[in-house]
């Protein structure tokens, strides 16, 4: 659940609005047809963590879908930051949308002239309690499957979420924290907006990007955390029976950060807590998060 300020300022296409002005049109086709891409980034204490990657990411995501950006990515981090300035924000959720911009009632992109860029910025994203930090949440797995490379894939981050959707609406109905996905060939995938990685025997395996998953951003910072203690990381395809003997489970997203899992369709994984490679990767994680090196300072 994102919380919103009150006073809140959204930037859309160079201008800052307060959140009740803040409005595109109904022709956008971002809206009519999920026509457009987004990233979801945070800041701790000052530093957005990891934009320079986030900023790749969204116009690697809007070259695959040709839509041209109408800002340099210098301009971009300079709307983000600004827009961080403008509310006063040191510790910050950002919702970055490019739109594909005002069209007509036929899904034809040609006949959207110019996209539209939206940035909120909000002081608080709370997806999990501290609880659920300690005990891990519970999952079911979805009967969707992610769409496949070579379909509506998720390694783009398009505005086009109803794959990840439909599995949470899944999660909802049998009363679980979040819903796992399995790719085309029935091998874990990730979770509706976080990727997962398994402990076994002191190693990580985490699904490979054939699965169709997101490259997570912090799944990557993850991987290097988990390098620099000593614990070998491997890509590739793990079955469902593999993750419920595993030893250790956790979700990593800009979110959620890094969320044990405690159960799957009501098979306990592990001691059902955040097991200790879990909690030392966690630890150094939030350490990480914080450090000047890993990010763009908002106020110089
Ligand atoms: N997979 C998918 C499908 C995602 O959307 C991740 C993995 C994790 O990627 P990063 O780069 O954040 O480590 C994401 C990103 C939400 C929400 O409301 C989730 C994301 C983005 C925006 C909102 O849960 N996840």
């Amino acid at each position: 659940m994102v919380t919103l300020g009150d006073e809140i300022l959204v930037y859309i296409d160079g201008e800052y609005y307060p959140r009740d002005k803040a409005k595109i049109s109904v022709f956008d086709h971002g809206l009519l047809y999920g026509d457009g891409v987004f990233e979801g980034i945070r800041a701790y204490d000052g530093i957005v963590f990891k934009l320079k990657e986030h900023i790749d990411r969204l116009y690697s995501s809007a070259h695959a879908i040709m839509l041209n950006i109408p800002l340099t990515k210098e301009e971009m981090i300079e709307a983000v930051l600004e827009t961080l300035r403008r509310n006063n924000l040191r510790d910050a959720y950002i919702r970055l949308v490019v739109t594909r911009g005002v069209g007509d009632l036929g899904l034809d992109p040609r006949k959207c002239a110019k996209p539209s860029i939206i940035i909120i910025a909000v002081p608080l994203l709370k997806l999990y309690d501290e609880e659920k930090r300690r005990k891990g949440i519970s999952m079911i797995v979805s009967w969707v499957r992610r769409d496949p490379v070579d379909a509506t894939s998720h390694e783009i981050k398009s505005l086009n979420y109803l794959n990840s959707i439909l599995a949470k609406i899944e999660a909802n109905n049998f009363g679980a924290d979040e819903a796992l996905i399995l790719d085309a060939n029935g091998y874990i995938c990730e979770a509706t907006g976080e990727n997962i990685f398994i402990v076994k025997d002191g190693k990580l395996y985490t699904p490979p990007r054939s699965s169709g998953a997101l490259p997570g951003i912090t799944a990557r910072v993850v991987k290097k955390i988990a390098e620099k203690l000593g614990y070998e990381v491997v890509e590739r395809n793990i079955t469902v029976t593999e993750l419920y003997s595993a030893d250790e489970a956790f979700l990593t997203g800009t979110g959620a950060e890094i969320m044990p899992i405690r159960e799957v369709n009501k098979r306990i994984i592990g001691k059902g807590i955040m097991g200790p490679i879990t909690e030392k990767i966690f630890d150094e994680f939030m350490r990480v998060v914080r450090d000047p090196n890993e990010g763009t300072p908002i106020y110089r």
